[in-house]
């Protein structure tokens, strides 16, 4: 009788809030959003990261040693240490490193998925939140192992023989620049960053991104790339204000 009762009170309420044109209510769900928008101010920081100087010439990955590897590239495959086209710096982890506030941000439940596809990692470099589930997914009908050195952290390596095979993982500190790879195939590898607030970005191939939902107040703001190293800038942000803000490399 009570779940009849409470089940009432929820159409009710529905139809209470379809009424009135509203989409969100306390007693039910939020929406799922776009993790940025989970975030409470109103500022944004925009920029682009940049290679000064010529980008070093690309290393070809050399696949031969696992055949179901090879076979799943018609086009070469390029190392991603340094991946910049036009004086564009992609995989750039960009990120509040001093200053967040308005949380603390519960994580999100939706999982960062990395993915391992024609024995490369997707993406190369991720951000996830502290607790957030991270789903590590094998898609190559081969084995990969999935070896993660963080400091801070728990490490994990651990096998994933099979096509298919899924693993989630968490983290429970914050830590930059965590390192994964696979030692069946020493070209492969990737970095994690788990944050305690949604303040991050990874840069596009156009250089590019965004970190928005911040509130007012100043941000030590650091871009760090795996082999160029980190540069940090602080900024001062007003409520509902977009800042432009350039890392040259
Ligand atoms: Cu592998």
């Amino acid at each position: 009788m009570k779940s009849i009762m409470k089940s009432v009170g929820i159409v009710v309420i529905s139809l209470f809030l379809v009424a009135g044109g509203k989409t969100e209510g306390s007693s039910l769900p939020a929406p799922r959003v776009p993790e940025a928008a989970a975030a409470t101010g109103s500022g944004a920081l925009s920029g682009k990261a940049t290679l000064s100087g010529a980008a070093p010439a690309q290393q070809k990955v050399k696949m031969s040693a696992d055949p179901v590897c090879m076979a799943q590239h018609k086009e070469p495959v390029f190392t991603e240490e340094v991946v910049a086209a036009n004086g564009a710096l992609a995989n750039v982890f960009v990120y509040v490193k001093e200053g967040a506030k308005g949380g603390p941000y519960p994580a999100p439940t939706q999982a960062v998925v990395i993915n391992q596809e024609g024995c490369v990692y997707r993406p190369h470099v991720f951000g996830i939140r502290v607790g957030q589930p991270l789903e590590i997914l094998n898609s190559d009908s081969t084995l990969h192992n999935i070896n993660a050195q963080p400091k801070q952290n728990k490490k994990f390596n651990i096998a994933q023989p099979v096509k298919g095979m899924k693993t989630v993982k968490t983290f429970d500190k914050p830590e930059t620049a965590i390192p994964f790879k696979c030692n069946v195939h020493p070209w492969m590898n990737a970095y994690g960053h788990v944050l305690d607030h949604p303040f991050f970005a990874v840069t596009q191939p156009d250089g590019s991104f965004t970190l928005s939902g911040l509130p007012a107040g100043t941000y030590t703001v650091e871009a760090w790339h795996e082999k160029l190293g980190a540069k940090t800038q602080t900024v001062t942000l007003a409520d509902g204000q977009t800042q432009q803000v350039n890392f040259s490399f």
